[in-house]
């Protein structure tokens, strides 16, 4: 998120950020935001229960007040309904820790270690109603060498996170869909 607000600051954007939203109130990124004069939001999924709609229902309204072009998902971790999903269809972009198709879902890292995968890396994609599936905008990766546990890859594909997405988004909002491949 940070990565992506301060590309924005940089200069050149066609972006500016009108709202950083979480589902966790403690979320880092919502005071970091707030820092920076950026509007938050939080909306807590727990009181929701198994509730996803009332949850995305409450969710909704602050985005929508904000009246975004593009959604940025940044380790959002509740799955969207495909009614969520729906709607932002063509505008919602997310940054998932593999290389898709390639491990959808959680635990990326130890799932490509197990694996012993020599590669890893991080994907941009379209956030459609099937998980981590949408069309993909960009990758970037990195080695998996012989020490990693799942804490130094994750480290490792983190830096690229950090630079794929801001590229990603950029071009994304230029209206160029064709997938960015880096390192
Ligand atoms: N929603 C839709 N419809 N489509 C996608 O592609 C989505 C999505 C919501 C989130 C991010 C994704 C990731 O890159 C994402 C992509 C959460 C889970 C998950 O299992 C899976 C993938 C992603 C995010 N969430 C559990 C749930 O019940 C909760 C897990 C937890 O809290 O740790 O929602 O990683």
């Amino acid at each position: 998120m940070l990565a992506l607000v301060r590309d924005m600051a940089a200069g050149q954007h066609p972006c500016t950020p009108v709202l950083v939203a979480a589902n966790d109130p403690n979320a880092g990124g919502l005071a970091k935001a707030a820092a920076l004069g950026i509007p938050t939001a939080a909306v807590d999924h727990r009181p929701f229960g198994r509730d996803r709609a009332a949850f995305e229902a409450a969710l909704l309204r602050p985005i929508l007040a904000a009246e975004p072009d593009i959604l940025c998902l940044a380790g959002f971790m509740r799955i969207l309904t495909p009614a969520f999903s729906r709607h932002f269809e063509g505008r919602m972009l997310n940054i998932h820790p593999s290389l898709l198709p390639k491990y959808p879902g959680l635990n990326t890292h130890q799932r490509a270690l197990d694996a012993g995968d020599a590669e890893a890396g991080c994907t941009v994609h379209e956030v459609t109603a099937e998980l981590d599936a949408g069309p993909i905008l960009g990758q970037a990766r990195v080695p998996v060498l012989p020490d990693d546990t799942a804490e130094t890859l994750a480290d490792r594909v983190l830096a690229q996170e950090h630079r794929l997405y801001p590229a990603v988004l950029r071009r994304f909002a230029m209206g160029d869909r064709v997938p960015l491949m880096l390192g």
